[in-house]
């Protein structure tokens, strides 16, 4: 693998439960067939990735790592393996080392020439966000790395390397330009090695070439983007079905690639990674045309079954305003957001959106009711808990304007049946999130006491 190839493809790189072999397979195939080329196995939970990185794979671990490497290999896909050894503070000594070629070795021998070294999320992040890592935290991370290096060339020449360091965001380093840490690795890390980034935040909104422009001048090189905006390990209640977004295509000329952290549910991620391949193939891309067009390829997959047993794909309307409700992490997608401002403004009593924000849960309940009926239930699954709740709310709020719809006494107070303390919107994580409400700026204030 060339070091000028502009790496695109997909880190697994999340949080929980890591994906399957033949899920694995699945996305390879996927990446070949969209022209992406890279895969990044780096599955945080992968016991032996990161909490036990010393220890070698048992044998049907390592068979299915060979097996991956393999269809990696014949569909011309690289495979990365990375290796995430920070959180053990011997890392940088001798038997760190030792236990790097024994593991490096394992790899190898499976067909592994392409390496990542990962730092990140070992230094618990101080309330100010800034790590304050320095030169001391870099050093041995850079001799690590460099080691590494050095057994990989000794079996190939041409293996690449990544690294991702212990800032891996504007967020955490603070002013790049003064950051003793990433200066560091500008000045000594090997230039053949790629340094990954993710943006201003751990979860970028946007990306721009003006983002990356300073950082490669203190990296000596362009950064390798870690792009977590379909991630969602950090919140469960969240799923991303929208396209890709936030990146103008002039990023692609600032980078040294793009891989997508995408969601921890394997299936979620077809209209992420096809979007992406849009962005990265396209010389215009057009993020509703790239969702519309990735959308309607994959509808038929969502086949309902009626009662007679015959199967029709979810009408493409119904399919729209799934996408749109579970959309990405700081927009809703257009249907979403009109039907979210059609509710806003009946609440406040504005008679005209009544009707619409009905419409609209009406829709959901629909969608709702077609979905348990989907022929294929990984699908359904994928998306029940969270179509499930939109569909509460929704019967909630159409609860609330039939009753002010009533014109009930000014003294009296709503109340919903089936919405009842505890069950609805109960849980101890609920009851502790009610005790600080967040401001829209990112602040936060203690709750008025009922
Ligand atoms: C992170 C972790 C990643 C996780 C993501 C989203 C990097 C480099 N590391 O900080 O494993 O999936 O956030 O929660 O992004």
């Amino acid at each position: 693998m060339s070091n000028t190839r502009f790496l695109s493809g997909v880190v697994e790189g999340f949080y929980g439960r890591p994906w399957t072999p033949a899920q694995r397979r699945r996305l390879v195939i996927r990446l070949r067939d969209l022209g992406l080329n890279t895969y990044l196995y780096a599955p945080k939970d992968d016991l032996r990735h990161r909490a036990r990185w010393r220890d070698l794979y048992d044998e049907t671990e390592a068979a299915d790592l060979r097996a991956i490497i393999s269809t990696c290999a014949d569909a011309g896909v690289s495979f990365i393996y990375a290796l995430a050894p920070g959180l053990d503070v011997a890392f940088p000594a001798a038997d760190g080392h030792a236990a790097l070629e024994r593991k490096a070795s394992q790899l190898m021998t499976l067909g592994a020439r392409h390496f990542a070294v990962l730092f990140d999320d070992i230094i618990p992040s101080p309330v100010s966000g800034n790590l304050g890592a320095t030169e001391h935290d870099a050093a041995p991370q850079v001799a690590f790395a460099h080691h590494l290096l050095a057994l990989q060339k000794r079996a190939d020449p041409s293996a690449r390397l990544l690294f991702c360091p212990t800032p891996y965001c504007g967020r955490m380093a603070g002013d790049v330009i003064t950051s003793r840490y990433l200066r560091h690795l500008g000045e000594h890390l090997d230039l053949a090695v790629d340094v990954m980034w993710t943006g201003p935040e751990i979860v970028s909104a946007t990306i721009t070439p003006a983002d990356v422009s300073p950082l490669t001048a203190v990296l000596r090189r362009r950064p390798l983007i870690w792009d977590n905006l379909f991630a969602n390990d950090y919140d469960l209640r969240r799923i991303y079905l929208g396209p890709y977004a936030g990146r103008p295509t002039s990023l692609r000329a600032a980078t040294a690639g793009v891989l997508l952290n995408p969601n921890c549910e394997f299936e979620a991620n077809r209209l992420p990674i096809d979007t992406f391949a849009a962005w990265v193939t396209r010389e215009n891309y057009d993020l509703d045309r790239a969702h519309a067009q990735a959308r309607e390829a994959w509808r038929w997959d969502w086949r309902c079954l009626d009662s007679g047993g015959a199967a029709t794909p979810l009408p493409a309307d119904l399919f729209a305003l799934l996408c749109d409700c579970l959309y990405l992490p700081f927009t809703h997608g257009p249907r979403a957001e009109a039907w979210r401002q059609d509710i806003a403004a009946a609440v406040q009593g504005d008679l005209a959106a009544v009707s619409r924000a009905r419409d609209g849960g009406e829709q959901l309940a629909t969608l709702f009711e077609q979905l348990t009926r989907l022929e294929n239930r990984e699908l359904l699954h994928t998306v029940y808990r969270h179509v499930w709740e939109l569909k509460e709310e929704a019967g909630l709020l159409r609860g609330y304007l039939d009753w002010r719809k009533s014109r009930p006494e000014p003294a009296t107070a709503f109340f919903s049946a089936e919405h009842r303390p505890r069950t609805y919107r109960g849980g101890l994580a609920a009851d502790l999130q009610r005790l600080l409400s967040m401001r829209t700026d990112g602040s936060f204030t203690p709750r008025a006491l009922e």
